[in-house]
């Protein structure tokens, strides 16, 4: 009986004979939220409903879909969790190459005993574990801790390959870096507490304004950057444009005073355009968002052609 008050870790277990899923759910239920699942199609549908889920343990051979397809499916859709099989002596061989791509953390060879599977379960919850910490610091290595896009360290990586990659395959690479106007004044009037709170909300709204594929990581301190790619120049222009006029019509709410408003200015620049290495890309970029500022703010500066 579990008395403490953290939840139980789930665990997924699919099998299509329901007379072994039943004892298996029996066997694990004291130490685990059994959720049971008598395919992997139906197995995928729980995924989806408990992305937290700590293990799935699957049979390999199922009417459908078989258990290996599956947990090769599941390192997608819920990538902290253990995954275990079940397999008779036949498969062996292919079993022990899914271990070795990580496709699958352990098997199970059928019939298997009671505590060795207890067992199994107790190391494969330790396995979900590690993954889970070492995701988190990994994501946590990437993100900027107050506004929870990219961090500089990420811009920097993803800039250098997104460049070689829009290179190599003749695409052109888009870089936007766009300025919070006049920020100073916010934090002189109403705090660093607020000029936080803004900084945090206008990273949310850039973040929900661009497609999946790009990135916005935040570059300095009110600076962010806006990677593009596959983006032509011209298209990259009304992007940007479009977001600077959304930030212009935003009302961010402020605890010390009335609703904030405020805009932004935007360099934009793209490789091979006005480019060929990500280095001239960013000062491009810059020197153009640069531009924006001397001629007044708010607005969308694009980098010259070299001549
Ligand atoms: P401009 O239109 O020329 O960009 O003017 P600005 O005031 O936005 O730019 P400036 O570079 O003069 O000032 C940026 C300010 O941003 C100064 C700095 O204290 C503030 N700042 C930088 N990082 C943070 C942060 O993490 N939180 C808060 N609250 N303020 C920050
Ligand atoms: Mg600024
Ligand atoms: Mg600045």
């Amino acid at each position: 009986m579990n008395t403490t008050s953290q939840p139980m870790p789930k665990i997924l277990c699919v099998d299509d004979d329901s007379t072994v899923l039943a004892a298996t759910a029996r066997l694990l239920r004291d130490d685990f939220e059994v959720i049971k699942a008598t395919s992997a199609e139906d197995a995928l549908k729980h995924i989806d409903l408990h992305p937290d889920v700590a293990i799935v343990l699957t049979d390999q051979k199922m009417g459908g879909m078989t258990g290996m397809d599956l947990l090769t499916k599941v390192q997608d859709k819920a990538p902290d969790a253990a995954r275990v099989i079940f397999t008779g002596q036949i498969e062996l061989g292919v079993m022990a190459e899914a271990v070795n791509t990580s496709r699958i953390h352990r098997f199970i060879l059928k019939p298997w005993e009671n505590d060795y599977l207890r067992l199994q379960m107790a190391e494969a919850l330790s396995i979900h574990r590690g993954l889970k910490e070492r995701r988190l610091l990994q994501s946590l290595s990437v993100t900027d801790a107050l506004t929870q896009v990219r961090n500089r360290r990420y811009f920097q990586d993803q800039i250098s390959v997104e460049s070689e990659r829009a290179l190599r395959h003749g695409r052109t690479l888009t870089l936007v870096m766009a300025d919070i106007d006049h920020f100073k004044n916010i934090n002189d009037e109403f705090g660093h507490f607020v000029g936080d709170t803004v900084l945090k909300a206008v990273a949310q709204h850039l973040q929900h304004q661009v497609r999946s594929i790009d990135t916005i990581a935040r570059y300095g301190g009110e600076e962010f950057a806006l990677i593009l790619p596959d983006t032509p120049f011209e298209n990259a222009m009304k992007v940007a444009e479009r977001i600077r006029e959304s930030i212009a019509n935003m009302e961010i709410k402020n605890p010390e005073g009335p609703d904030l408003h405020l805009t932004i200015s935007m360099g934009v620049a793209s490789l091979p355009d006005h480019a060929r290495t990500a280095n001239d890309l960013i000062s491009n970029a810059d020197a153009a968002l640069y531009q924006a500022k001397r001629q007044g703010r708010n607005q969308t500066v694009g980098a010259l052609a070299p001549k």
